[in-house]
């Protein structure tokens, strides 16, 4: 059912005495009623996040069809890049004799290295091809500070300096944001959760996104989004 007719149906559901005509339609329309207020987050969907690249997230190019899909409900989306100089401060090769996936301490805490990934203007760093969103309205790149890294599309790690996405989508008078992408329990978590800081609702497709899943990484990450308010959705709620 296309967009249209799943809002022209839509409100049958508040009329019980239609109820018996609106129930077989019920099952095909999807919960989540999308408006002008609302955005879709797509975060990180990049070369370096995939199979083969740089960084690679299980599963991350499965993502990839779904999110064009769900994309097609939304008027405004934004997309995100990690986006690194060379020599990144998160690049296990920036710190002698550290390897990826070790935690070290920097001036703002705790910092997961990796390896070196998502380096500005290269292909690794480039969105998927087959990402296929041509209303979205804004990509926002994060990480380009050398110094700092940013999970968040919102805020960098040193939980100051802010990327000004939530002042765009302020203005933009946004106040659901929908979050999915790579990886989920980490750019995807930190987005989710500043998005939340920042006074917006917050909802994670869980489908339409993949994790790393680091020492507990994805449970802790959804603990954290639970307590935080964050719902937890599939993408079956939106198509
Ligand atoms: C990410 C680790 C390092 C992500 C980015 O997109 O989740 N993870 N840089
Ligand atoms: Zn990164």
């Amino acid at each position: 059912m296309n967009a249209s007719r799943r809002r022209s149906l839509s409100f049958l559901s508040g009329f019980p005495a239609l109820a018996v005509f609106a129930a077989p339609l019920s099952a095909f329309a999807a919960s989540e009623t999308i408006g002008d207020a609302d955005a879709l987050i797509v975060v990180d969907v990049q070369n370096c996040f995939m199979p083969g690249g740089t960084l690679p997230v299980k599963e991350g190019d499965q993502v990839v069809p779904l999110i064009n899909k769900i994309a097609r409900r939304f008027h405004n989306v934004v997309i995100t890049q990690d986006w690194h100089t060379p020599g990144h401060t998160s690049f296990a090769s920036s710190h002698p004799g550290k390897k990826p996936f070790e935690l070290i301490d920097v001036s703002y805490g705790k910092q997961v290295l990796w390896p070196d990934h998502c380096i500005q203007g290269t292909q690794d760093a480039a969105l998927h091809s087959g990402l296929d969103i041509p209303q979205a309205q804004l990509i926002i790149r994060k990480g380009f500070h050398k110094d700092t890294d940013s999970y968040s599309a919102f805020l960098e790690a040193d939980k100051k300096t802010p990327t000004g996405l939530g002042g765009y989508l302020k203005q933009r008078a946004i106040r659901r944001i929908y979050v999915c992408g790579l990886a989920t329990d980490f750019c995807v978590a930190w987005t989710a959760l500043d998005g939340r800081a920042a006074g917006f609702q917050v909802a994670v497709i869980e489908d339409a996104s993949r994790a790393i899943d680091l020492n507990g990484s994805l449970k802790g990450a959804w603990d954290e989004m639970t307590k935080k308010g964050v719902r937890r959705l599939q993408s079956s709620d939106l198509l």
